[in-house]
């Protein structure tokens, strides 16, 4: 039986980021340093695949601290924690380390200069979202107020107006947050920001390289988590570029082949907590149901890299 002609267009960068790869090595080098097991508080990444390989590896995954025991070493996740999680850690006497991302810990530093500057903060972000608890939690409560939407930004009851900054939270929609930092300087023009968001480098990119695929495909696959901001936004983003059927898809046994048929451009991206090889498996999958031309549609290249701490590198 011949396949139907298909042109599966995989936007890039897509996949791991540098603060996934990073957090990730962390667990790695963590476990050879001390062996197993090694709790980490918080899927260390959102993504089922590779907390599971980590597991296999001797990872015990906890949400809160006070469910590892005190006598083994404890990683955070790369999505960062509030003040008060180190402060318990040590309070413990426990072994930890940091796999927060460095662009994550680059806000919480933004947060605490300007509280340093009497500035009181507005986040925008998701809430509920381990990054935004982990922000907010930099400062003491009530210091960073939390905006969703522009319409948010009406509510806000802010304790001097002339004395307000503004932080985000590293995964957003670039477009949507442009939207609701014009909301802040329109009603709050002395508002202090970063050059443009805190939006990472990582997810910006990923965006991009999906728009300019968006317009080409019937059909567009993000590889991700449901739990995955950066990955959820890419959807969003397809939908917004035009591609009204855009999809998160954890693995290729989640793709609803029936509402690909007749299609003959696909776009994929992967989220940047979605390993490679679930893009290999969406690709293979493909290609068992159709006759497969892969375009690479690169708007970016990627040469970013993290150190791990140094307690790890000391150890290798
Ligand atoms: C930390 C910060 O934040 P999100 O839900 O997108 O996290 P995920 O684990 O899916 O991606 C990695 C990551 C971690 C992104 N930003
Ligand atoms: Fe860091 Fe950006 Fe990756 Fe998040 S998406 S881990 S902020 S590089």
């Amino acid at each position: 039986m011949t396949k139907p002609p298909l042109t599966l267009y995989l936007a890039a960068p897509n996949g791991f980021c540098a603060g996934v790869d990073r957090a990730i090595k962390i667990v790695e080098m963590a476990i050879e340093k001390w062996g197993a097991p090694i709790y980490v508080r918080h899927e260390i990444v959102h993504n089922k695949f590779v907390v599971d390989a980590l597991r296999e590896k001797g990872a015990v995954f906890v949400e809160e601290l006070d469910e590892a025991p005190t006598d083994r070493p404890v990683i955070f996740s790369a999505h960062g924690v509030a003040k008060a999680v180190p402060a318990e850690a040590e309070r413990r006497n426990m072994v930890y380390v940091d796999a927060t991302c460095p662009l994550v810990s680059k806000v919480h530093i933004e947060a605490e200069r300007h509280h340093e500057n009497g500035l009181q903060m507005i986040m925008i972000g998701h809430e509920g979202h381990p990054e935004t608890i982990g922000t907010m939690g930099q400062l003491p409560d009530g210091e960073v107020l939390l905006v969703e939407t522009p319409e948010d930004v009406a509510q806000l009851r802010p304790r001097d107006p002339a004395r307000l900054a503004y932080i985000t939270q590293t995964t957003l929609s670039v477009d949507d947050t442009a939207g609701i930092v014009a909301a802040l300087k329109a009603r709050f023009p002395a508002i202090v920001g970063p050059h443009k968001e805190d939006i990472c480098y990582a997810t910006t990119n990923r965006q991009e390289a999906v728009k300019a695929v968006a317009p080409k495909v019937q059909a567009l696959l993000v590889i991700g988590a449901p739990n995955s901001s950066n990955s959820r936004r890419l959807v969003e983003v397809a939908r917004a570029a035009g591609c009204d059927y855009a999809m998160l898809v954890q693995r290729a046994t989640d793709i609803d082949w029936r509402a690909l048929e007749g299609v003959g451009a696909v776009g994929l991206t992967a989220g940047a907590s979605a390993p490679q090889v679930l893009v290999d498996e969406v690709i293979d999958a493909f290609r068992n149901r159709f006759d497969v031309a892969l375009e690479l549609v690169e708007t970016a290249q990627e040469n970013i890299e993290f150190k791990v701490p140094r307690v790890l590198r000391d150890a290798s």
